[in-house]
């Protein structure tokens, strides 16, 4: 009884939250999977190992580190224990780096997931997600040594953006990798769509215009 009460309290919530009011999570790669249409999966593997720098491109998703001295993006084999081994996208920061991933100015995504693991020691981390209609995720998580974890992220808006950074108190660098990195096809966001729409009718006026 108590759980119905909760269930039907919860429908009440949700069914008077604006529809696109919302980031769902997942942690698990099939649910994710089986749920969205997936347009690409990055498992980091065919590329050679090489040092990126601070920002990097692959299959429409922006990779960068912000606010940090000495910021490094690797392709390497250091995650042995990685989903799909060997290679991943490794992050190595400052702790001050901000590492984010996102779609291109004005682009978003209905869903994006990803694998993370550790390398080297424990560490905690913060995880922020943004959506398009200015949803926001926010939780933090913490990792054991070579342990991997999924994050599934979608939002009938779009995403916009993930962001890792590290957990303040535990003085230790955002230092991890993430691999089998899934998202569905990249969207211009609805405020660019408009826009876009805007400028054709402004072709279509001048257009108009000149023929008179
Ligand atoms: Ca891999």
């Amino acid at each position: 009884m108590v759980r119905l009460t909760a269930f039907t309290f919860m429908l009440i919530v949700i069914a008077n939250q604006p529809a696109s009011a919302f980031i769902w999570t997942y942690d698990s790669p099939a649910t994710f999977g089986s749920i969205y249409n997936i347009a690409s999966t990055n498992t980091f593997d065919s590329l050679p190992d090489q040092k990126l720098g601070s920002h990097a491109v692959f299959d429409g998703i922006f990779y960068d580190i912000a606010n940090d001295p000495i910021p490094s993006l690797w392709i390497n084999d250091i995650g042995s224990l990685a989903p799909s081994p060997p290679n991943v996208l490794f992050v190595e920061g400052s702790l001050e780096g901000i590492f984010s991933l996102t779609f291109g100015p004005g682009q978003s995504v209905e869903g994006v997931g990803f694998y993370t693991e550790t390398q080297g020691w424990p560490n905690s981390w913060i995880i922020h997600v943004e959506a398009v209609d200015g949803s926001i995720y926010q939780n933090t998580f913490s990792l054991w040594l070579d342990e991997h974890r999924f994050f599934g992220f979608a939002s009938p808006s779009g995403i916009k953006s993930v962001a890792i950074r590290d957990q303040p108190g535990d003085d230790r660098a955002i230092s991890f990798s993430i691999d089998n990195v899934m998202r569905t096809a990249v969207v211009p966001e609805p405020s660019t769509l408009l826009l876009a729409a805007l400028a054709g009718l402004g072709l279509v006026a001048m257009r108009v215009r000149s023929k008179r």
